[in-house]
């Protein structure tokens, strides 16, 4: 079913389904091969019913696993984090076969989710609280940090492997429990992960999944179930926007990672080669279907021409195919719809004036593949400019004014990633104050790290995941005060 599996067992999970929700809907939905449109697997497609059997045992284990000791909570992650590393390579097949991306880049992936639970096996031994010295000598004042309680995560299908990693990984080494529904498309690669979670010891009820076909009926369960104290979603704008909406009720906390307009700057004082090897990494990358994506690529006017052409150049050498090919570099759109999406854009584009500089078309007719695009000419009334693409589309806006470009950039309801490439220390320090986004990858067109506090500001989202800063994310923070003393 799934090529290039060294260990079956991997995708046993699968057949022992029914054993694993209780009680189990009797309708089912399909898993496919975005290259191939090869059925992959069936799975039960659950509902209200168990999402809230998933939340109960949740909400049971949670005091116990926030009882144990950091250490604790620590070795099983540890144990976790090996289980992934030792079957990376099935991992990585499992992702290619349902998602598309090259096999190579589906193993860097896995590589990177491993990553979350080694560095959240450490980072669980370090929650420290504070003291505080009291305004009168008869007080002790001191702050605690316990987990949140109960965690709904709901992942897409962009990272499928690396999401499921990032987000529950900190969650759990805080001590909280999780429900998690991974993306539709996807959820293949996820299971395989709870699978591995098993096997390294989490105890029963901490770490919970639920295979659902559409996220509407789960995600209203995990937003108004008390029982849930906090949501954390990967995916659009429009869904974390209702998502928000449906926890306002209770005020639950919301951890939200959405859509994103990366702009990328090229300053006249850049070293052109660097920057279009970067701008290659930044927008092809995942075939262009990440958040963090170069979406709009500035070019000032003295360096345009030269940009353009050395991109060009080499855009057009990238190949694209099925992801199992080990000659590709660009894997298929995830459905009809994105494809749908990168036409329309290119379409509009070339309706106001836009030039295709190479690709623009579709490749075969099975399947989504597209072939990688640079658009040149490009303004600022094209939907591309203004819309997240998520494909492999490159639109080239040519700039004349330093500072009028850093405005553009920021004229956006986004702000989760921005790129730039100068050498002028001055001009470098402004820009990277001046750009209003979470993140700014400056010479470089790849930033995403465990270590980092990865996040957006304004529609973006809230929130960081990695870093110590992700673990606190799934702290409360209570303030003790002992009197009398
Ligand atoms: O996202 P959705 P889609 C952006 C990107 C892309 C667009 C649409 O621009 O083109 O979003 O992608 C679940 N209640 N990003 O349609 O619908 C769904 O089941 C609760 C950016 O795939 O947001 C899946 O698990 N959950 C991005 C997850 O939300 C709901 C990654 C993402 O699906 C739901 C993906 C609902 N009503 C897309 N509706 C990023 N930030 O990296 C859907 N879901």
């Amino acid at each position: 079913m799934i090529r290039h599996l060294k260990s079956p067992a991997l995708f046993a999970w699968i057949d022992r389904m029914p054993a694993l929700g209780t009680p189990v809907s009797v309708r089912t939905f399909e898993v496919s091969n975005p290259s191939t449109g090869e059925l992959l697997a069936e799975l039960p497609d659950m509902g209200v019913e168990e999402t809230r059997s998933a939340i109960d045992k949740a909400y049971d284990a949670q005091p116990g696993w926030a009882a144990l000791t950091a250490r604790e909570r620590s070795d099983i992650l540890w144990r976790w984090h090996q289980l992934i590393v030792d079957h990376a390579d099935d991992l990585a097949a499992i992702l290619t076969a349902e998602m598309g991306k090259p096999l190579t880049e589906a193993k860097s992936e896995v590589t990177h989710a491993a990553a979350y639970p080694q560095w959240y096996a450490e980072e669980a031994n370090r929650i420290y609280g504070e003291t505080i010295s009291a305004p009168s000598t008869d007080r002790r004042m001191l702050v605690i940090k316990q987990p949140i309680g109960v965690v709904g995560t709901i992942t897409p299908w962009n990272f499928p492997a690396s999401m499921v990693a990032r987000k529950i990984s900190p969650a759990l080494a805080a001590g909280c429990t999780i429900v998690l529904k991974p993306a539709e498309q996807t959820p293949l690669v996820a299971g395989a992960m709870f699978a591995l979670a098993h096997q390294a010891g989490f105890p029963e009820g901490v770490v919970n999944r639920i295979y659902a076909s559409e996220g509407d009926a789960v995600g209203r369960e995990l937003c108004s179930n008390a029982k849930v104290r906090k949501i954390s979603f990967t995916g659009s704008t429009e869904v974390g926007r209702l998502l928000m909406r449906q926890c306002s009720d209770q005020i639950k906390k919301v951890s939200l990672e959405l859509g994103g307009n990366a702009p990328f700057i090229v300053f006249d004082d850049a070293d052109i080669d660097a920057a279009v090897d970067g701008a290659i990494q930044a927008k092809f990358r995942n075939g262009g279907q990440t958040c963090v994506s170069a979406n709009r690529l500035y070019v000032q006017s003295g360096v345009h021409d030269e940009f353009v052409g050395k991109f060009a150049e080499k855009v057009c050498q990238l190949s694209v195919g099925d992801g199992f090919d080990p000659c590709i570099f660009i894997g298929p759109l995830i459905d009809k719809r994105a494809l749908a999406k990168i036409e329309s854009h290119i379409a509009d584009a070339i309706a106001k004036g836009g030039i295709v500089r190479c690709g623009g078309d579709r490749v075969g007719m099975k399947g989504t593949l597209f072939q990688p695009t640079v658009l040149t000419e490009v303004s600022r009334d094209m939907t591309v400019a203004q819309e997240e693409t998520f494909g492999p589309l490159a639109p080239i806006i040519r700039f004349e004014d330093a500072d009028q470009v850093v405005r553009e950039a920021n004229d956006t309801i986004y702000g989760l990633a921005a790129y730039f490439y100068a050498s002028n220390l001055k001009r470098v320090w402004r820009v990277a104050e001046a750009l209003e986004y979470g993140m700014v990858g400056i010479n470089t067109g790849r930033m995403s790290s465990e270590a980092a506090p990865f996040g957006g500001i304004k529609q973006s989202g809230i929130g960081r995941e990695g870093s110590r800063h992700g673990l606190e994310d799934y702290l409360e923070m209570k303030y003790l005060c002992m009197g009398g003393i």
